[in-house]
């Protein structure tokens, strides 16, 4: 309904899916394009060279978006091969055409993505384009940053905060001010915490309701393997 085509944490897996799910919406004549979004260390998954090949070879309409945002947690950009080449320098060797982007530029950002999504609905093909920004934050809530980089490392990030320079480019043209600004800052912040609430209303870890243990055997194959019934047996489900 969402057209979401996958939600899987393992790195790397929603780029060769994305490319699937471009080439079947071509092979049903439909006009639709996928998007889909990496990290830089993602790169270094042998999925990202596989979704890459499909992609250029299908001329699949599909964007595929990398986030080098410096950091795969704990090890930086160079570890996945950024010192090397860019990561956008990746898609030349596939013969696909790459932008490497300011990605804390919001404008350049859209007229990128504009100009992939164009040439992905006139069938031509893929478009490899890599987002250059910066994480300032944690990981996650179980990472310290302080323990792999300097803990104000995030003062030298030359290309600013994304939100604040589109602020600034708005203010300037006229076309917005600071109490709008709040506004919509309160706004999003309580629709935020509504949708966080909805969300706890359906469960959560620590109070349930939680799934049935039986349930993580249903939805995988139609017809159950004998391993897998034996672990089912194992489990006493
Ligand atoms: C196949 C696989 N290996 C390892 C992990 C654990 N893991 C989760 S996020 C992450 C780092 C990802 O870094 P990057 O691709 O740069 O993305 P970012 O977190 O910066 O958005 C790792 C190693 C995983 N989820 N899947």
């Amino acid at each position: 309904e969402g057209n979401f085509f996958s939600i899987s944490g393992n790195l790397c897996t929603q780029y060769p899916q994305a490319v699937g799910w471009a080439m079947a919406s071509v092979a049903k004549g439909e006009t639709a394009i996928a998007a889909s979004w990496i990290g830089d260390g993602t790169t270094a998954e042998g999925d990202f060279h596989a979704a890459l090949t499909l992609a250029s070879v299908y001329r699949a309409p599909v964007i595929l978006n990398v986030v080098n945002n410096q950091w795969a947690i704990s090890s930086f950009a160079g570890i996945a091969g950024g010192e090397q080449a860019s990561f956008a320098a990746r898609g030349i060797g596939y013969g696909l055409p790459t932008l490497r982007v300011d990605g804390n530029d919001y404008l350049a950002v859209f007229a990128a993505t504009k100009w992939a999504s164009e040439r992905a609905r006139a069938g031509l093909g893929a478009t490899l384009i890599e987002l250059v920004t910066y994480r300032g934050e944690s990981h996650s809530t179980s990472d310290d940053p302080g323990k792999y980089r300097p803990k104000d490392e995030w003062k030298s990030w030359p290309l600013g905060d994304p939100i604040a320079r589109l602020k600034t480019h708005l203010i300037a043209l006229g076309a917005w001010d600071d109490k709008r600004q709040d506004e919509m800052q309160q706004h999003q912040a309580e629709d935020v915490r509504l949708a966080y609430k909805q969300a706890e209303s359906f469960g959560t870890l620590r109070e349930g309701p939680l799934s049935p243990v039986a349930s993580i055997f249903d939805d995988v194959y139609v017809e159950q393997p004998w391993h897998i019934r034996r672990q089912r047996q194992d489990l006493g489900v």
